[in-house]
C-alpha cells in the first residue's frame, strides 16, 4: 500500500545520463516552496476571486484570476493525427561491437558510450484517451541523443506497412479513423470504411495478416518487437553503402493477450500498457531490447526476389540473419507526461553521418510529414527547443525568431556567408563529421508510377500465415471473422474473402464460414482501385514471386523466449484463515524470480492468516480482475478455501483465467475451489496427485513442491491449446 509520503517521493529512480542532466535546468519541484503568479508575484489568496462585495460580481481587475483561467483555457494542444495515444520512457543504448566496416555513425562505433534515448510507444488509430488494448499497430519510436545530434528510429511493432506510397497515407488514415459522420468507432479498425479501403488495395494484404495476428494485442510494450520497416542505408568512412533493416528484440520475448481478454482489459484498465511500463520501471524491472540489423551489400540488392524499396516486404531472417549489435534499457519514467511524452517530436529525417535513406516511396514521404506535423501540433518552428527535443550537442545556425523562441542569439550576423562575423557558424568538413548525402546515381524519367517489382502482394502474406502455429492461425481466422463481422456492407466482406483466397484457400474458407459467405471459385485478380485514371488495370495485376523461404521461424510468437517470469503479475486469491506457509513460500519463490504478487481477497484491508498473522490485501474482487494478471494461485487454509469456494467472484476469476489460457495453481487443500470451476471436470482423474497438467494447471501438496512447477508454467505465458474445444465460457 502506498503512503502519502511515498506518492510525493515518486521520482525515486535516479538514472542519470547527459540528456537527463540537460533536462535538469528546466525541471522544477514545488515541494516546500511559496506560490507565485507566472510572473513571480507571491500569491496570498488562491481560493477566492476579487469581487465587488462578498456576494458581488468578479472584477476585471483580478489579474491573478485572469492569468490562472487564461492558462487553463489554453492548456490543450492538438493531439497527433496518428499515434495520439502513447507512453514514453527514458533510457540508454549501449553498443556490443563496433560496426566500422558498415557505418561511420559514432554511436555505432564506440562501445564505451552510453547513448541516452527517449522512447515513445503508441497505438495508431485511437485518440489520446483511448484504450491501450485496441487491435492496432503499435508505434515504437526511439530518439537517440548521440554526440553527433539526434537520430530518430521511428518504427512500429510490425515490419511492414499497409501502403507502398506516402500519397495514400491520408486515405488510409481517413479510412481507419472513426467514420466522419458519427465519429464511430473509437480506436477500432472493425468498421466499413477501413475494410472497404483494404478490400480495393491489394498491396495492404501482407500488413493485414500482421494486424489480424496476436501482434496487434501485445501483453506489454515491453514484450513487443520493433522494426524500422523501411530499408535504410549505412555508410562507412570509405563512403561505401550497405542496405540495412533495423529490428528491436525484447529480452522478455514477444507475447500477446487473447482478444476476449483485450476487450475486457479495455474496460477494467484502459491504461493497462501505460501502467505496465510505468510500474516496471518504477520497480526497477527495466525493460530491455537488443538492437538488431539485417545488412545487405549494395550488390545483393536484387538477390531476394523482392524489392528492398517496397515497405510491404520483409527479408526473411533465414536469408539475412539479424545481428544483435547493442542493448537498450529503459530505466527512468518521465517527470511530466505533457512536457516529455506529449511534446517529444520524432522525425525519420533526423539521421547522423553514417545513416542515410533509400528511395522507398513511403520513407520519402515521411521525410516531409514529420516536421510539417509538428508545426501545427507544437505551434511553430521552434519545437526543437523544447527540452525533450533538444540534442545533447550545441546547436548553431542562422535560423532565427518564430513563435516561442527560447535561444538568445548574440550578435548582428544571422546569415551566411558573412564577413562581419568571421563566416561563423562554420560548415563542417565531411572528415570532421559534416553530414553529406549518399551520392546515389540517378538517371531516370520523372514519372508518377509504381514499379512492377512492387506488385507481388500475396507471397509474403502467405509466408506469414504458413509460419504461424495452429493457435496463431486460429486467432487470425477469428480476428478476420470479428472485424469483417462488424462490417455492415456485404460486398466489402465478399471482396475481402476474395483477397484472402489469394493468400490461402483454407483461411478464406474458414472466414467465409463465419460470415455465412462462399469463397469465390476463381478469382483471377482482386479488385484494385489503386490505379491512376489513365492506368491499365493489367499493368497493376498482382504478380506472384514465391520466395525461397516457405516458413520463417521468427514470424511466429510460439518460438519466442519463454525462460523467465520477471515482472509477470500473479494473483493470489485468499480469505481469512489462509494457510500462512502455503501463501508465503510460493510468494517468496515468485518474488525471488522477479515476479510480482498481488493478494486479492473478498474485501480490502487485511486478512488474518491461519497462524494469526495479518496479511495486507492489495486488491479486492471489486477492484481486481483476472484479465489484469498473468497467473493465479489459490493457497490452502480450511476457512479461506471455504470462503472462496462460495465466492462467485473467486470462481469467475479462475474460470476466466482458464479461458484465457493462463497458468493456474492450487495447494492440494484448495482443490475444492477448483472443483467449483467449470473447467475442473475437464481435468484428468488423477488430478490430486502432485502434477503439472499439460494444460498449465498445477496442484501440489505444499508450497515448496508447487512453486517450481507453477513458475515453469507461468514462463510459458499461455497454454493456447486449451482453446481447442472452442467457445469456453467464463
Ligand atoms: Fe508515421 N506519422 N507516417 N509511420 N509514425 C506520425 O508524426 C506518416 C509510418 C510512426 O511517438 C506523425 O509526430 C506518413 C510508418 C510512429 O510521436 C505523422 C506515413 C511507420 C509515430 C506521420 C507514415 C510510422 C508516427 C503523426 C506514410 C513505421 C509516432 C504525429 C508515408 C516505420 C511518433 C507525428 C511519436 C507519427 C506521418 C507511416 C511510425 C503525421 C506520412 C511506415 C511510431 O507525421
Amino acid at each position: 500500500m502506498m503512503k502519502e509520503k511515498d506518492i510525493l517521493d515518486k521520482s525515486s529512480v535516479t538514472a542519470e545520463n547527459d540528456k537527463i542532466k540537460s533536462l535538469a535546468p528546466h525541471t522544477t519541484d514545488a515541494t516546500g516552496k511559496m506560490m507565485t503568479t507566472d510572473h513571480g508575484l507571491a500569491i496570498n489568496d488562491d481560493q477566492n476571486s476579487l469581487r465587488a462585495g462578498d456576494r458581488g460580481a468578479t472584477l476585471l481587475e483580478d489579474f491573478i484570476f485572469r492569468e490562472k483561467l487564461t492558462h487553463f483555457d489554453h492548456e490543450r494542444i492538438p493531439e497527433r493525427v496518428v499515434h495520439a495515444r502513447g507512453s514514453g520512457a527514458h533510457g540508454v543504448f549501449k553498443l556490443y561491437e563496433p560496426l566500422e566496416s558498415v557505418t561511420k555513425a559514432g554511436f555505432l562505433n564506440d562501445t564505451e558510450i552510453e547513448t541516452p534515448v527517449f522512447v515513445r510507444f503508441s497505438t495508431v488509430a485511437g485518440s489520446k484517451g483511448s484504450t491501450d488494448l485496441a487491435r492496432d499497430v503499435r508505434g515504437f519510436a526511439v530518439k537517440f541523443y548521440t554526440q553527433e545530434g539526434n537520430f530518430d528510429l521511428v518504427g512500429n511493432n510490425m515490419p511492414v506497412f499497409f501502403i507502398q506510397d506516402a500519397m495514400k497515407f491520408p486515405d488510409l488514415v481517413h479510412a481507419v479513423k472513426p467514420e466522419p459522420d458519427n465519429e464511430i468507432p473509437q480506436a477500432a479498425s472493425a468498421h466499413d470504411t477501413f475494410w472497404d479501403f483494404i478490400s480495393v488495395m491489394p498491396e495492404s494484404t501482407h500488413m493485414i495478416m500482421w494486424l489480424m495476428s496476436d501482434r496487434a494485442i501485445p501483453r506489454s510494450y515491453r514484450m513487443m518487437e520493433g522494426f524500422g520497416v523501411h530499408t535504410f542505408r549505412f555508410i562507412n568512412v570509405k563512403g561505401e553503402a550497405h542496405f540495412v533493416k533495423f529490428h528491436w528484440k525484447p529480452l522478455l520475448g514477444v507475447h500477446a493477450v487473447a482478444w476476449d481478454e483485450a476487450q475486457n482489459i479495455s474496460g477494467k484498465d484502459p491504461d493497462f500498457h501505460r501502467r505496465d511500463l510505468w510500474e516496471a520501471i518504477e520497480s526497477g524491472a527495466f525493460p530491455e531490447w537488443e538492437l538488431g540489423v539485417q545488412i545487405v551489400p549494395e550488390k545483393d540488392e536484387f538477390k531476394f526476389g523482392i524489392d528492398l524499396l517496397d515497405p510491404t516486404k520483409i527479408i526473411p531472417e533465414e536469408q539475412v540473419p539479424v545481428q544483435r549489435i547493442g542493448k537498450m534499457t529503459l530505466n527512468r519514467n518521465p517527470d511530466n507526461f505533457f512536457a516529455e511524452t506529449e511534446q517529444v517530436a520524432f522525425h525519420v529525417g533526423n539521421v547522423v553521418p553514417g545513416i542515410d535513406f533509400t528511395n522507398d516511396p513511403l520513407l520519402q514521404g515521411r521525410l516531409f510529414s514529420y516536421t510539417d506535423t509538428q508545426l501545427i501540433r507544437l505551434g511553430g518552428p521552434n519545437f526543437h527547443e523544447i527540452p525533450i527535443n533538444r540534442p545533447i550537442v550545441a546547436v548553431h545556425n542562422n535560423q532565427r525568431d518564430g513563435f516561442m523562441r527560447q535561444t538568445i542569439n548574440r550578435g548582428k550576423v544571422s546569415y551566411g556567408p558573412n564577413a562581419l562575423g568571421n563566416n561563423d557558424p562554420k560548415q563542417v568538413k565531411e572528415a570532421d563529421g559534416g553530414f553529406t548525402s549518399y551520392e546515389e546515381r540517378i538517371d531516370a524519367k520523372k514519372v508518377r508510377s509504381r514499379s512492377k517489382s512492387f506488385l507481388d502482394h500475396f507471397s509474403q502474406a502467405r509466408l506469414f500465415f504458413y509460419s504461424q502455429s495452429e493457435p496463431e492461425k486460429n486467432h487470425i481466422i477469428d480476428a478476420f471473422s470479428f472485424e469483417l463481422g462488424k462490417v455492415k456492407t456485404v460486398a466489402v466482406r465478399e471482396r475481402m474473402v476474395g483477397i484472402l483466397s489469394l493468400v490461402d484457400k483454407g483461411l478464406a474458407a474458414a472466414v467465409a464460414f463465419q460470415l455465412g459467405l462462399k469463397v469465390p471459385e476463381v478469382l483471377e485478380k482482386p479488385v484494385n482501385r489503386s490505379i491512376p485514371a489513365d492506368g491499365n488495370p493489367d499493368d497493376y495485376k498482382p504478380i506472384q514471386v514465391d520466395g525461397e523461404v516457405k516458413k520463417s521461424l521468427a514470424l511466429s510468437m510460439e518460438n519466442t523466449v519463454k525462460d523467465s517470469i520477471k515482472s509477470r503479475k500473479i494473483a493470489f486469491l485468499v480469505a481469512d484463515g489462509v494457510d500462512a506457509e502455503s501463501l508465503l513460500s510460493v510468494k517468496e519463490s515468485i518474488v525471488a524470480a522477479g515476479g510480482v504478487v498481488h493478494i486479492i481477497a473478498p474485501k480490502q484491508g487485511m486478512v488474518v492468516a491461519s497462524d494469526d498473522t495479518p496479511v495486507p490485501v492489495d486488491e479486492s474482487f471489486l477492484t481486481a480482475a483476472s484479465v489484469l494478471y498473468d497467473a493465479v494461485y489459490v493457497p490452502g487454509g480450511t476457512n479461506s478455501v471455504a470462503t472462496l469456494e462460495a465466492e462467485a467472484n473467486a470462481v469467475h476469476f479462475l474460470n476466466e483465467a482458464f479461458k484465457h489460457c493462463k497458468a493456474i495453481a492450487a495447494d492440494e487443500q484448495a482443490l475444492q475451489v477448483l472443483e467449483a470451476t467449470y473447467f475442473f471436470k475437464k481435468l484428468p482423474e488423477d488430478f490430486s496427485e502432485e502434477s503439472v497438467l499439460a494444460e498449465g494447471v498445477v496442484v501440489a501438496e505444499d508450497g515448496a513442491a508447487l512453486a517450481p512447477l507453477f513458475m515453469q508454467a507461468i514462463a510459458q505465458h499461455r497454454f493456447w491449446n486449451r482453446e481447442k474445444p472452442r467457445l469456453i465460457p467464463a
